[in-house]
């Protein structure tokens, strides 16, 4: 397939980049985060969107390369706004499944932290539910190894795929990240409003952060403080940005 073979070459060829999309404070605004999104402009390809090429990347395994490009280069990123005396902010990143099985993730992130001169507290890793089920022996381990650096973890699109609330349990996590398949009826459709209460209950009793995600309007947003939801991302607020942008913004709202 041509876009594997065009996925194999890319990272070499500095073909990706990351934009940011900033989590902010529902309240007032400001920003408390922000996510790397990654994106691939190939010669042949044009941009190509991650829903389409991230699949692929974890069927043939390149995601893990690419992975290690997205945390290093997050990493960088991080430092150089700090260097400049930006009020940074902890970058999230998306972690595949692929990444956590048979790698060491968690030395991963130290050598990467370390090699930035990060705190773990600069890095957020968001998973996907599948991570949780599929529950490799090595899960627990590295969470905590990397609980223990401070590094924060959450998991990803919560709701939309199996919600092992047994492994929730077990697991030390920080947070849950609302998906925006639930944000996007509210407050006008009743079962997606249901499934934000439940998914805030389910925050609040086990004393996990919660990050609404999608959200695009005024309504959605006073539905959600309302809710108790304390931070969230989406179009109302900005779409995922060049560095430049994201830190230009950053200094706008200081
Ligand atoms: O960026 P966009 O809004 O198009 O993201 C679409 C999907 O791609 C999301 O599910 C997001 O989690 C995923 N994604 C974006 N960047 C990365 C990345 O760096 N690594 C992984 N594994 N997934 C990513
Ligand atoms: O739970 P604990 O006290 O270990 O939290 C450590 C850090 O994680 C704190 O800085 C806290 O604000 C942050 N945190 C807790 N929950 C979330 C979450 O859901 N999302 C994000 N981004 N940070 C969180
Ligand atoms: O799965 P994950 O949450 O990592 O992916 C985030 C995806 O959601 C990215 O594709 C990003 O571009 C997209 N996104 C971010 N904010 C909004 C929003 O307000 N509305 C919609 N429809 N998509 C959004
Ligand atoms: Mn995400
Ligand atoms: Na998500």
């Amino acid at each position: 397939l041509q876009i594997e073979s065009q996925l194999r070459r890319a990272a070499d060829h500095e073909e990706f980049r990351l934009v940011y999309q900033p989590q902010v404070d529902l309240r007032h605004g400001r920003v408390v985060a922000a996510e790397a999104l990654i994106r691939w402009q190939n010669h042949q390809l044009g941009e190509l969107r991650p829903d389409l090429f991230i699949s692929h990347a974890e069927s043939t395994g390149d995601i893990v390369r690419i992975g290690r490009w997205v945390m290093h280069e997050a990493c960088r990123q991080v430092r150089e706004w700090m260097d400049q005396g930006l009020g940074v902010v902890r970058v999230a990143i998306n972690v595949s499944y692929r990444q956590f099985v048979g790698e060491d993730l968690a030395e991963q992130v130290r050598e990467a932290l370390a090699e930035f001169d990060l705190p773990g507290s600069a890095l957020e890793l968001e998973f996907t539910e599948r991570v949780l089920i599929e529950d490799a022996p090595s899960t627990l381990q590295t969470f905590a190894d990397l609980r223990d650096m401070g590094v924060v973890l959450t998991i990803d699109d919560f709701g939309e795929g199996y919600s092992a609330l047994n492994y929730l349990r077990r697991l030390p996590i920080h947070g849950l990240k609302l998906s925006q398949l639930f944000v996007e009826g509210v407050p006008g459709n009743r079962s997606d409003v249901a499934v934000c209460e439940a998914v805030c209950g389910i925050a609040r009793s086990l004393g996990l952060g919660l990050v609404a995600e999608g959200v695009e309007s005024e309504a959605q947003r006073q539905f959600l403080l309302k809710l108790g939801v304390p931070v969230g991302q989406g179009f109302l607020f900005a779409p995922g940005l060049p560095p430049d942008e994201f830190a230009r913004r950053l200094e706008e709202l200081q």
